[in-house]
């Protein structure tokens, strides 16, 4: 087995092991245009440019890393590197190193590229600052209005058009970057998985061959705030507790729904204080399904069920994000199982900027297998010669496609 630092893939990951670490959540923390964030993409410049890569910023904020000069038709392999809050060390960087690994091996073996070549880093493809997923291949691709997208806030109120000022963006350029993607003939991804699928497969890795139909909604109970000691229990209208009694909801209307998921995994109390009654309960939905049907069907029954009143709140449910399934491009994953002489076809659970990017440009994306079967987590794995072989898998695609 190749020793881990003196090999580029896992040497890469190692670099950035310290960066954005989450003291309190465990594993990494990494939001976009926050210090970690910005810290990723000096170390993705100085990297990409020891390969004698040239970087752009787009409009959006993903980073081009261009092989040669840019242009048309171009063959683009790339991910993220932000993260959700405590995520695991593969979720997106395992993409970014193991491409900058694959160019830096034909280059070394002297492979002259017969079009263009990028390595691309999309911007907030957690959504986990701003809301929404998959931002930066949304706005690039137009996928999500720039006007909406701008006007989306942090924890902290601050609106995206400020960040991308603060970042050193013109918040009036964001949006659909045409000129970009046209320059994308090919796009693919590689992406540690995020299930059990090539742990039951025994095989080192995949391609995809769809995405579940996915969307997140806030769910918002008012009530009235008050005294936690002077109001009588008889006497309240807690959204504290309409909240708990939807997400009861939300459990039992997927169950009911075979196939579906759904999942609150953020809440918020306002104002949030121990001896307070909240006034206003913010909890957020993400929910799933194999087709946009069940997705729909599944989420209107949490609608219906969540509207009906409980404890005298009331309840509004506001669409934040949706991306109907994602079939990838058949005969470019039968052209990529044909170079890789034979590899096993996985639907995927998460999305994915190639998800977004499968509805305009040819996408193919490769999994690695993740021995733990668990991610969105400081659990989240791969072995080293699991991520040879997805280095090497790269290696020889580009070789062809190139
Ligand atoms: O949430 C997701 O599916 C992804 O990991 N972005
Ligand atoms: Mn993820
Ligand atoms: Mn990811």
């Amino acid at each position: 087995m190749p020793d881990l630092v003196a090999h580029g893939v896992l040497a890469g990951l190692d670099e950035i092991a310290d960066t954005g670490r989450d003291r309190r959540a465990g594993g990494y923390s990494r939001h976009l245009w926050q210090s970690a964030d910005l810290e990723l993409r000096a170390w993705f410049t100085e990297r990409a440019e020891r390969l004698g890569l040239n970087v752009e910023v787009d409009r959006n904020g993903n980073t081009w890393a261009w092989w040669g000069a840019p242009g048309s038709d171009a063959v683009v392999v790339g991910s993220h590197l932000d993260s959700v809050p405590g995520g695991g060390a593969y979720d997106g960087p395992l993409g970014v190193v193991s491409a900058l690994e694959a160019v830096a091996r034909l280059q070394a073996a002297g492979f002259t590229p017969g079009r263009p070549c990028a390595v691309l880093v999309f911007a907030e493809e957690e959504g986990s600052r701003f809301g929404v997923a998959c931002l930066g291949s949304r706005l690039l691709s137009g996928a999500i209005d720039a006007n909406r997208a701008r006007a989306l806030t942090d924890r902290a109120g601050i609106t995206l058009g400020e960040a991308a000022a603060t970042a050193g963006l013109d918040p009036a350029h964001l949006g659909r970057d045409q000129e970009s993607l046209d320059r994308i003939g090919i796009f693919l991804e590689l992406h540690v998985e995020q299930g059990r699928g090539l742990i039951d497969l025994r095989e080192p890795l995949a391609v995809a061959s769809s995405i579940l139909a996915h969307g997140r909604w806030r769910l918002s109970f008012t009530g009235q705030g008050n005294h936690a000691g002077a109001t009588p229990m008889t006497d309240r209208r807690d959204p504290m507790v309409a909240a708990a009694h939807a997400i009861v909801s939300v459990q039992q209307a997927a169950l009911a729904s075979p196939g579906s998921r759904a999942t609150v995994g953020r809440i918020e109390a306002v104002p949030g204080g121990t001896n307070v009654i909240p006034s206003v309960v913010h909890a957020w939905l993400d929910a799933r399904a194999e087709t946009d049907a069940q997705a729909r069907a599944v989420v209107a029954e949490i609608t219906a069920r969540v509207q009906a009143p409980h404890a005298g709140c009331s309840t509004s449910v506001v669409e934040d994000s949706w991306t109907s399934t994602v079939t990838f491009d058949p005969e470019l994953a039968a052209r990529l199982v044909r170079t890789l002489g034979g590899l096993p076809a996985l639907a995927a659970g998460a999305g994915h900027d190639a998800g977004v990017l499968a509805a305009r440009v040819p996408t193919a994306m490769l999994f690695v297998r993740n021995p733990t079967g668990i991610s969105h987590s400081p659990d989240e794995f791969a072995t080293l010669e699991d991520c040879v072989a997805g280095v090497e898998a790269l290696d020889t695609l580009l070789r062809e496609l190139l």
